[in-house]
C-alpha cells in the first residue's frame, strides 16, 4: 500500500505542485510539470524515472465542488483512477488540494498572497450601518426584466434597481454591475443589497440618484452555474456581445436614462470585475466610469488591457481596482495596479482588510457608487 500525497497550487490557468508517494520503504517525491486549469479539467505531470527510462505520470482531474476526480495515466501501458478532496485554507494540503491562500471567504481560490507597499486603503472604512436597511428614508425599486438577447438567442434577465421617486420626467445615469463565477442576475441583491447601499446613500445625498442594471453575465442558454460553475467561465468571456448589442439598448429603450458615456459605468466582483476592466477598457466610447472589485484570472494582461495610455488617460472619468488583503486573487489585481502605475494610467487603488467575498464587495459598491457621474 502506498499513500499519495498531491499539493497543488493554482495562479490563473496554471498548475504547479508536488506529489509525494510512501511506500513501505521509501519516500519519493516529484515537482509536477506541464499543469494547467481549462475550465473544469485540471492536467499535470509528474516526471517519473525507472532504471534511466523517463516514463510520465499524467493526471486528468475534473474539478467538481471540493473534489477533483482523476484519472491517472502510467506512460502508456497504464491508468487508474481516484478522488481527492480539497482541504480549504490549509496552508499545505493532505491529499489533492485546489489553490491555497485566502482562509474563508469563498472557494479559497488564488496562490499566496505577497502584500506589496502600495496595497494600503484609498478610502477608511464606510460608517456602521451603511449597508443596513434604514426606516424613515425613500426607498427605491427592484424589478426583474427580460429582454430579447441577440448574441445568446433568448430571453435573458437583469435585475433592475430604480432610485425612490425614479420618473419619467428626469433622466439618470445608469451602472452595470457584475457578478461573479458562481453568481447571477441576483447574486448581488443577495449577498451584497445594492438597493439598501444605495437608498442609504441617496438619502444621505452622497451619490447621483443612478440606475442600477445586474444583469446575467454568463452569456450562454443555460445561464444558471451548475455544479461545476468554473466550466461556465467561457460563457462570461462573450458577455460583452450581449451587453452592448442587446441589454443596453434594451435598458435605454426601457428607462429614462441618459444614453452617454459619461452616464454610463460598468463594476463588477470577481468574475465580473474581469467583466469589467475587459469590456470596460476595451469600449470607452461606452463608459466612462469602471471598477474591478477582486477581479479573477478572467482579467486580461494589463497591457492588453490597456494598450493605448494616453487614449485611455483622455477617456476615462475613473478607473477604480481593489482588493482585500486576504484574496488569494490579490495578485491580478496587484499586477493591473502595478501597470497602470509605470504608465501612469489615474487610477484608485484600494486594498482593504477582507477577502474574497460581500464585505468586501459592499465596500466597493459603497465607494465606486460616491465617485460616479459627476
Ligand atoms: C479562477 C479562480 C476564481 C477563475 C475564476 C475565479 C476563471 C472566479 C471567482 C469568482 O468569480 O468569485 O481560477 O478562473
Amino acid at each position: 500500500m502506498q499513500k499519495y500525497t498531491i499539493t497543488l497550487k493554482q495562479d490563473g490557468a496554471t498548475v504547479t505542485g508536488k506529489a509525494s508517494v510512501e511506500m513501505t520503504d521509501r519516500k519519493r517525491e516529484a515537482e509536477f510539470k506541464d499543469g494547467k486549469v481549462d475550465g473544469d479539467t485540471v492536467i499535470f505531470v509528474e516526471p517519473l524515472k525507472i532504471q534511466d527510462n523517463e516514463i510520465n505520470i499524467t493526471y486528468t482531474g475534473k474539478i467538481s465542488g471540493n473534489e477533483i476526480k482523476f484519472t491517472r495515466k502510467v506512460g502508456d501501458f497504464g491508468s487508474s483512477e481516484a478522488t481527492a478532496k480539497r482541504e480549504d485554507g490549509a496552508p499545505q494540503a493532505a491529499s489533492g488540494q485546489r489553490g491555497q491562500g485566502a482562509p474563508g471567504g469563498r472557494g479559497g481560490f488564488g496562490g499566496p498572497i505577497e502584500l506589496r507597499p502600495d496595497d494600503k486603503p484609498a478610502f477608511p472604512d464606510p460608517p456602521e450601518g451603511f449597508d443596513k436597511a434604514r426606516e424613515g428614508i425613500a426607498h427605491g425599486k427592484l424589478e426583474m426584466v427580460e429582454y430579447d438577447s441577440k448574441s445568446v438567442g433568448n430571453k435573458r434577465k437583469a435585475l433592475i434597481y430604480t432610485p425612490p421617486g425614479y420618473s419619467g420626467d428626469t433622466r439618470y445615469p445608469a451602472l452595470y454591475l457584475l457578478h461573479g463565477i458562481g453568481g447571477d442576475e441576483e447574486e448581488w441583491r443577495r449577498g451584497g443589497h445594492p438597493e439598501v447601499i444605495l437608498d442609504n446613500l441617496i438619502a444621505d445625498k452622497k451619490v447621483v440618484p443612478m440606475i442600477i442594471v445586474m444583469p446575467n453575465g454568463r452569456a450562454q442558454t443555460d445561464d444558471r452555474p451548475g455544479p461545476n460553475a468554473m466550466a461556465t467561465a467561457p460563457a462570461f468571456g462573450k458577455f460583452d456581445q450581449d451587453l452592448l448589442g442587446s441589454l443596453i439598448p434594451f435598458i435605454e429603450a426601457k428607462y429614462s436614462v441618459i444614453k452617454d458615456r459619461e452616464s454610463r459605468a460598468l463594476a463588477g466582483l470577481s468574475m465580473g470585475g474581469g467583466q469589467s476592466l475587459n469590456f470596460g477598457l476595451s469600449n470607452l466610447d461606452t463608459f466612462a466610469w469602471i471598477g474591478g472589485f477582486s477581479s479573477a484570472p478572467n482579467t486580461k494582461p494589463a497591457a492588453e488591457l490597456v494598450p493605448d495610455a494616453e487614449k485611455a488617460t483622455k477617456q476615462l472619468k475613473l478607473l477604480y481596482v481593489s482588493c482585500g488583503n486576504k484574496d488569494g486573487l490579490i495578485r491580478i489585481s496587484q499586477n493591473v495596479h502595478g501597470y497602470l502605475k509605470e504608465k501612469s494610467i489615474p487610477h484608485i487603488w484600494h486594498v482593504d482588510d477582507h477577502a474574497h467575498d460581500f464585505q468586501h464587495w459592499k465596500r466597493g459598491l459603497y465607494n465606486f457608487a460616491q465617485l460616479i457621474f459627476r
